[in-house]
């Protein structure tokens, strides 16, 4: 059948056609058969690095341009143009580096996502998590679980800096983030870090347990041993994760955090994860394949796992040491996780 000018493919005319879209717009309403969502995968999204040479004199310009009493937080935020909007890290995390100077605090607040420091540089720092003071040496884990009043304290000399790493991105998403400033008020109860003394051993609560861990700081020495004395995998690679002690779940809800330690020599297996991850070098350098891609990383680098490609690190030091946090967790509650040896 022949077509006359001004007619498209189902012989409508262009004013028709035309006034068919505007109405569309005037009902809210969408052709989903012109839209993208029906389209195959494009393949993964690639890997991104931050090396730390490059972000290192850039926060010593940051304590320059501002004080923590006119940033609610002075932190540099690692943005990832594939990532929601490009103001995130990765798909559900992000991870920012945050930076005292020697007498500086951060004044408390309190937000429904998830947060964990782990310090890059500086000792004399303090997160008081719920009332609980939690010292910052460099390798300490703090975690400030959503819901918890927390603030930062710099009472020792030189830089501080730490990584901050959150589930902002999945309340985002979820529409569940909410942000309360101080002063802090209603104090829930914790319980001493003295009563986990023993591994293994944990007090009989009564009532009913918050969903994170009541222990806030894993301390460099105390992960430092567990990893040392973690059995090797076939690979020859040796992992933790941090937990609640209380459940043995992620000590956090929404994000699970694991320390790897890997030797020259002995790439790990390749594995294809649907999860998402941030790791952050703690030590050694080394570098990773992510799909096609090749990062190379040194001390103190962050870098990108997204999911859905094919990962293996290999260390090119004595042995490295990496601290990946993920949304393993939240695949995993949601049935969602999908995970192979490729
Ligand atoms: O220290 O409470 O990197 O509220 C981003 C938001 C850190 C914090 C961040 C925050 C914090």
């Amino acid at each position: 059948m022949s077509r006359s000018q001004g007619e498209n493919q189902n012989g409508l005319s262009a004013e028709r056609l035309e006034a068919i879209r505007r109405s569309w717009v005037e009902a809210s309403v969408t052709p989903l058969w012109e839209t993208a969502v029906h389209r195959v995968a494009q393949g993964a999204p690639r890997g991104r690095h931050w090396r730390w040479s490059d972000i290192r004199p850039l926060i010593d310009d940051a304590i320059a341009v501002t004080t923590t009493e006119n940033a609610e937080r002075r932190v540099l935020a690692l943005t990832n143009p594939d990532a929601r909007g490009g103001r995130n890290t990765i798909t559900n995390i992000n991870a920012n580096f945050q930076v005292l100077a020697p007498g500086e605090t951060a004044r408390p607040h309190r937000h429904t996502a998830n947060a964990l420091r782990f310090v890059v540089e500086g000792s004399g720092g303090v997160t008081t998590v719920d009332g609980k003071e939690c010292l910052m040496t460099p390798g300490d884990l703090v975690i400030t679980p959503g819901g918890s009043w927390h603030e930062h304290a710099h009472r020792g000399e030189g830089t501080l800096v730490w990584l901050d790493v959150l589930d902002v991105p999945l309340h985002q998403y979820l529409g569940t983030q909410v942000f309360e400033p101080g002063p802090v008020h209603d104090l829930p109860p914790t319980i001493p870090d003295s009563a986990f003394a023993g591994a293994g051993l944990v007090p009989v609560l009564e009532g009913t347990q918050a969903a994170y861990s009541p222990l806030f700081r894993f301390p460099k020495a105390a992960w430092e041993a567990a990893l040392q004395a973690a059995p090797a995998h076939r690979d020859g690679a040796r992992s933790i994760r941090i937990t609640n002690p209380l459940t043995g779940a992620p000590a956090m809800p929404l994000m699970d955090c694991r320390l790897m330690r890997i030797r020259k020599g002995e790439p790990t297996a390749t594995l294809r994860s649907n999860a998402n991850a941030a790791c952050f070098v703690v030590g050694g350098h080394g570098r990773s394949r992510i799909g096609d891609q090749v990062v190379e990383w040194a001390a103190h680098d962050v870098f990108t796992l997204p999911g859905h490609n094919v990962v293996s690190h290999e260390c090119l030091s004595q042995e490295a040491t990496l601290f990946c946090v993920s949304d393993w967790e939240v695949l995993r509650r949601l049935d969602l996780l999908v995970e192979e040896e490729a």
